[in-house]
């Protein structure tokens, strides 16, 4: 759980295998017209090169500017780059995510969550045809900033009960081989280069439509509609220097070294894994049990315990928006397309808090109740950081060495 995530990335799909090469034999037979078949292939080999060159241009323009306008010229004036491709350096250190054997509620599609909620006020839901709405979704969402204190007391409010457990709360399994989410974009990756500290921070956030919280002394407590949890990562020229796990109201941050990576495929060495929790989606860079009964003091057992385990692989960035973002207008821009309403909107992803009384609301335990309310997004989770660590007054200690 955290309080406060494309149109796809153009995917790189693999060319055709090409057939058979003819033998030695072959081409020594071949004629004149074998010669004019021969020159059609180079034309055509030609013109695909042209065409894939341009494809990967306008493909990743943003990408590559931003790479280039933070690259001092004689790097680029003697032509061997020391820095990783921005396709390597963005995909390969990303985090990767194995979720809870026992997880019932996956990663979800940001847009769909949209669609199967409206927009509420104070209790009172918004209407399109009376408040002069358009038809919500990720590319204009940030309307409902003109309205509610700025967006911020704006809730996406289920349009069914959720008690009576609908279909969509559980969101996507990803596929046990390739670890994507066929369907559903539930990363969004923000790029953010910080001059002034020599540094870029890349915010890998993840969605998921419901959070289940914690059961303590059997009560299970702070559920809520809509969970963007998030792992950071600080490149100094584009090396991983530490990497932030979100979890619950603060989090963990590691040095990049200490961290195990994957240990085999195209991230072998690199990526960096991490374990989403059991029902509340806290990241953690171990397996096991995660009590986090006294904020930021984790121990390997205790009263409120999170569970992670080596479950199901989750690859966020197989499907993910992409977006730059300048600080200095606090504005997103979306890669390759990637809608930029979703990211502006200021308000909550998930119902307000049900009063006590609502029939939906068991009764209170201790104070704390079942059903708390939606997080706001990814623009209110710190982004302008001076540290690892989310600005929030929480000490910032950076690990360098594994532990709950
Ligand atoms: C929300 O509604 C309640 C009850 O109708 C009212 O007392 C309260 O002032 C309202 N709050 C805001 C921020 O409008
Ligand atoms: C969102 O709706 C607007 C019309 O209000 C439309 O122009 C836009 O293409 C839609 N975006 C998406 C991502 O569907
Ligand atoms: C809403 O935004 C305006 C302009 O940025 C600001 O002046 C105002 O204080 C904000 N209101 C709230 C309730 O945050
Ligand atoms: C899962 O991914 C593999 C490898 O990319 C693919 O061959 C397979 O069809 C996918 N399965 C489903 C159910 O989409
Ligand atoms: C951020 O936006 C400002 C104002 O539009 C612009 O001057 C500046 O160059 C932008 N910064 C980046 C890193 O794109
Ligand atoms: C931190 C941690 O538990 N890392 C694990 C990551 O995954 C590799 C292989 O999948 C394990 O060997 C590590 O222990």
């Amino acid at each position: 759980m955290d309080i406060h995530e494309k149109e796809a990335l153009v995917e790189l799909e693999k060319g055709e295998s090409p057939g058979p090469v003819p033998s030695q034999e072959r081409w020594m037979l071949w004629t004149d017209t074998g010669l004019a078949i021969l020159y059609k292939i180079i034309l055509s080999i030609a013109a695909l090169l042209f065409l894939g060159h341009n494809f990967f241009c306008t493909a990743r323009p943003k990408l590559v500017t931003t790479q280039v306008d933070g690259v001092p010229q004689f790097v680029l004036d003697y032509g061997i780059s020391l820095i990783p491709s921005p396709w390597t350096w963005l995909t390969t250190p990303a985090p990767l995510t194995y979720l809870d054997t026992a997880e019932a509620y996956f990663p979800s599609d940001i847009s769909a969550q949209i669609t199967y909620t409206h927009p509420a006020i104070n209790g009172t839901s918004m209407h399109e045809d009376e408040d002069d709405l358009p038809t919500l979704n990720t590319t204009n969402l940030h309307i409902l900033n003109k309205y509610g204190d700025n967006g911020t007391n704006i809730y996406l409010t289920s349009n069914t009960d959720v008690t009576s457990s609908p279909s969509w709360l559980t969101g996507v399994v990803p596929n046990s081989t390739s670890g994507k989410t066929s369907h559903a974009i539930s990363c969004a990756i923000i790029i953010y280069p910080k001059p002034s500290l020599s540094v870029t921070d890349v915010f890998y956030f993840y969605f998921y439509a419901y959070n289940q919280g914690n059961t303590v002394l059997g009560r299970e407590l702070g559920d809520h509609i809509g969970d963007w949890e998030h792992n950071m990562i600080r490149f100094q020229d584009g090396v991983p220097q530490a990497m932030w796990f979100s979890q619950h109201s603060n989090g963990q941050a590691f040095t990049y070294p200490s961290l195990e990576k994957l240990n085999s495929g195209p991230g072998k060495g690199k990526r960096p894994i991490n374990y989403s929790a059991r029902g509340s989606h806290a990241n953690y860079a171990t397996t096991g049990k995660h009590d986090h009964t006294i904020p930021d003091l984790n121990l390997p057992n205790g009263f409120i315990i999170d569970y992670t385990s080596k479950g199901t692989l989750w690859d966020p960035v197989l499907n993910a928006y992409f977006y730059n973002y300048n600080g200095s207008t606090n504005t997103f821009e979306g890669i390759n397309g990637a809608p930029e309403g979703a990211m502006h909107f200021r308000g909550h992803w998930g119902d307000e808090q049900y009063p006590v009384g609502d029939p939906r609301q068991p009764e209170p335990f201790f104070g704390f109740v079942k059903y708390v309310s939606g997080p706001t997004g990814p623009q209110d989770k710190y982004l302008g950081r001076g540290n690892v660590c989310p600005g929030n007054g929480i000490p910032c200690f950076i690990r360098d060495r594994l532990g709950p």
